[in-house]
């Protein structure tokens, strides 16, 4: 039989973690084929959750107590998440939240996920059937949507549409080969940087409806400026897309800057001016996007293929000039030449960005 290990962290839920505890073995009881251990990480909570925890463990014989420093979720769910998989030996590591929060009668459907083959299965509250409490301010909801867009935009990754709410299910492969990258992202970002993760390295993401029930008793721990910016921080420095984009203004540099020099100061015709300028902008573009933007998906030297991936990126990068020329001509033709910079930029961002990344990310750094 399989085991899962639900990693349950905690500070002050002394209110909750009877309930909630109850609740994960009455449905464990019904859950044939694998089996359920907890695994409450408790950071030394002043409330003494701890104290109640080792005096369940005499009423139930698979839950397990790990007590921590307090430094943040992230740091909890990585000494969980090694202990689990020192002691235990899960096939699945759960996270769930100890508020109740997270219904523990979700916990077969996370599994027939699993048992179907997904290698990470997400919570989510922004799927058909799944819900944010009705009764949250409107202030609350916006940050919660917004918050989850931005990030989904920011990585450009709209199929997943989940990326705050800790209630998954995880192949402890995943884990485990992403647990040192981790170790840095201490709060609540732990959470988008452990499924960015899961998502380079190819693991297989599936998401499930769940509605996510406000916390009655005790109170929140999350600080809400802190966690948008390292949200913020975390998408802008590990977002391909991003980084994608900051290559093609590097690239729109190098162009201009070459197209300059060459036309007005050494006076080179201007059609090998354009040839050259924009081939070392595309050259510079294939580079730093293979260093850089797609480095998880980079293309080695060794390749015999990269010659011919390079040739896939000069085809893509012509059909954008040639979207651009199609664009700027039918835009101006139509609206005349007067604002002809607006349209170059729209059709920048809504075209050609979408385009090239779209195909670079289809054909040349193809997804594991
Ligand atoms: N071990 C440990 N657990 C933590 C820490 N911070 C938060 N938690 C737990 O992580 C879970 C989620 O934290 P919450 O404060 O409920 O955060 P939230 O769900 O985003 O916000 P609310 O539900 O509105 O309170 C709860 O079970 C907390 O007890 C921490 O530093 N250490
Ligand atoms: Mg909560």
């Amino acid at each position: 039989m399989r085991t899962a290990v639900i990693v349950l962290p905690t500070y002050n839920e002394s209110k909750n973690i009877t309930e909630v505890l109850e609740r994960i073995f009455n449905v464990a009881k019904t859950i044939d084929q694998w089996t359920i251990h907890v695994l409450v990480v408790d950071s030394n909570s002043p409330d003494k959750t701890s104290e109640i925890v080792k005096k369940l463990q005499n009423k139930y014989t698979s839950l397990s107590l790990l007590i921590t420093e307090k430094e943040g979720l992230g740091q909890a769910y990585i000494h969980g998440f090694s202990k689990a998989l020192e002691t235990l030996h899960p096939y699945v590591l759960f996270e769930m939240d100890a508020d109740l929060s997270h219904n523990p009668n979700d916990i077969p459907k996370f599994l027939k996920k699993i048992e179907e083959g997904a290698d990470f299965v997400v919570g989510s509250r922004y799927i058909l059937g799944g819900s944010i409490p009705a009764n949250w301010g409107l202030h609350r909801k916006l940050f919660s949507i917004l918050g989850n867009w931005i990030v989904r935009l920011g990585f450009m990754k709209l199929s997943v549409t989940e990326w705050t709410n800790g209630y998954r299910a995880i192949k402890s492969w995943v884990v485990k080969k992403h647990l040192d990258d981790l170790k840095g992202y201490t709060g609540y970002v732990f959470q988008v940087a452990l499924l960015d993760n899961a998502l380079k390295s190819g693991a297989k993401i599936q998401e499930i409806p769940v509605n996510f029930t406000d916390r009655v008793k005790g109170s929140s721990k999350i600080d809400s400026v802190e966690y948008i910016y390292q949200t913020l921080k975390y998408v802008f420095l590990n977002s391909s897309f991003i980084k994608f984009a900051i290559v093609g203004g590097i690239g729109f540099i190098i162009d201009f800057g070459i197209s300059y020099v060459f036309i007005e100061n050494l006076k080179i015709v201007v059609w090998m001016t354009t040839i050259i300028s924009a081939e070392t902008a595309i050259i510079s573009n294939f580079y730093l996007n293979n260093q850089w933007s797609f480095k998880h998906k980079r293309l080695s030297r060794s390749e015999s293929s990269l010659l011919w991936s390079f040739l896939k990126f000069n085809i893509i990068a012509s059909g954008s000039l040639i979207i651009q020329t199609v664009g700027m001509s039918v835009t101006t033709h139509i609206f005349g030449l007067e604002y002809w910079y607006l349209y170059k930029v729209i059709i920048i961002i809504f075209v050609i960005i979408p385009y090239s990344y779209f195909f670079y990310n289809k054909l040349v750094w193809k997804d594991k």
